[in-house]
């Protein structure tokens, strides 16, 4: 049996001549993003990839296989109003076997990135270990821990406990990089006094640093951490006064296992009136321009 797993033309001719490839998850596109905003959004990322220099790779579960590059119309159908399932590792396997579209977390975005050989993956945030319940554990950690892809992003929510989430990274021996910048970034604002493992300011130099760790052997994950471009970050008041709702909400409604991010992403957005979602998209936009330098490095080198 052949394995499900299936990369477009482009992204195949682009891996067989060696040239850059940047993969993009989807759970961002069904369940991270009000609509109209995310499908808008989802090619707005492929274009600046494109203008990059890269090739981008979006990953999605659909028809019982993992597809590795969709087309316009299959991007358009993940964040459509039909039912689509939230896929993180341990949903790969059901979901293909009921053949229902999927879209991919950090997680197995990770995993059809390193499947197929891509190194360079762009997203927004990470998942992590959430305030509240410390044994609610995104497995991005363990994707993290275990797959050789770098993992492009604004670091991680404010909804999530960041200094244990950057504890479980260590312990799993995940390197941060910093890309221009000593802090660790909290997503909708550049971050305030958590260290990140090495700064980097030059994506050409994080591909350096990048090629040393795989070079030796190590198998695991990087997060390269970009913040918000400055003029975009959301205002922090603001943002924790939602966070602090957002949860007691969650609570209040019951909300437990993989519907929490989703919940409080959009509890945010709506009691932001939409900045919030502004700030999203801007940094979003950012990591995939980033990214796609590092993997045009990686590629030439
Ligand atoms: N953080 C965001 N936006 C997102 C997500 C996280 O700022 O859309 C999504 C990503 O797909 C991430 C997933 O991999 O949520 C983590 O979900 P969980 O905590 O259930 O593992
Ligand atoms: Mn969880």
């Amino acid at each position: 049996m052949t394995a499900p797993i299936r990369c477009s033309d482009e992204v195949a001719d682009a891996l067989s001549d060696g040239r850059a490839v940047v993969a993009l998850e989807s759970t961002i596109i069904a369940h991270g993003m009000p609509s109209p905003r995310n499908v808008e959004t989802a090619h707005a990322i492929e274009a600046t990839v494109r203008d990059g220099g890269a090739v981008p790779a979006t990953v999605a579960l659909l028809d019982g296989t993992i597809r590795v590059g969709l087309d316009s119309d299959e991007i358009d159908r993940l964040g459509g109003p039909d039912e689509v399932a939230k896929v993180s590792l341990r949903d790969i396997g059901w979901v293909l076997a009921a053949g229902v579209a999927g879209a991919t977390t950090v997680a197995a975005t990770m995993f059809a990135a390193h499947r197929v050989g891509i190194r360079v993956f762009a997203t927004g945030g990470i998942g992590g270990i959430h305030r509240g319940d410390p044994h609610d554990v995104s497995a991005d950690l363990t994707a993290l821990g275990r797959l050789p892809v770098a993992v492009v992003c604004a670091g991680a929510k404010a909804i999530l406990d960041i200094p244990r989430t950057l504890e479980h990274l260590e312990t799993l021996g995940v390197p941060v990089i910093g890309q221009g910048t000593d802090v660790f970034p909290e997503f909708w604002t550049r971050g305030t006094d958590l260290p990140v493992t090495v700064r980097s300011d030059d994506p050409a130099r994080t591909a350096v640093i990048l090629e040393a760790h795989w070079s030796t052997g190590l198998t695991t994950g990087v997060v390269v951490a970009v913040p918000v471009p400055t003029g975009h970050e959301a205002d922090r008041s603001q943002i924790d006064a939602a966070i602090d709702a957002g949860l007691a909400e969650a609570d209040r409604a019951n909300v437990h296992g993989e519907d929490v991010t989703p919940f409080l992403l959009a509890h945010i957005a709506d009691s932001t009136s939409g900045t919030s979602l502004d700030t999203n998209v801007a940094l979003v936009l950012n990591n995939a321009a980033v990214a796609a330098r590092i993997a045009g490095s990686l590629s030439g080198g």
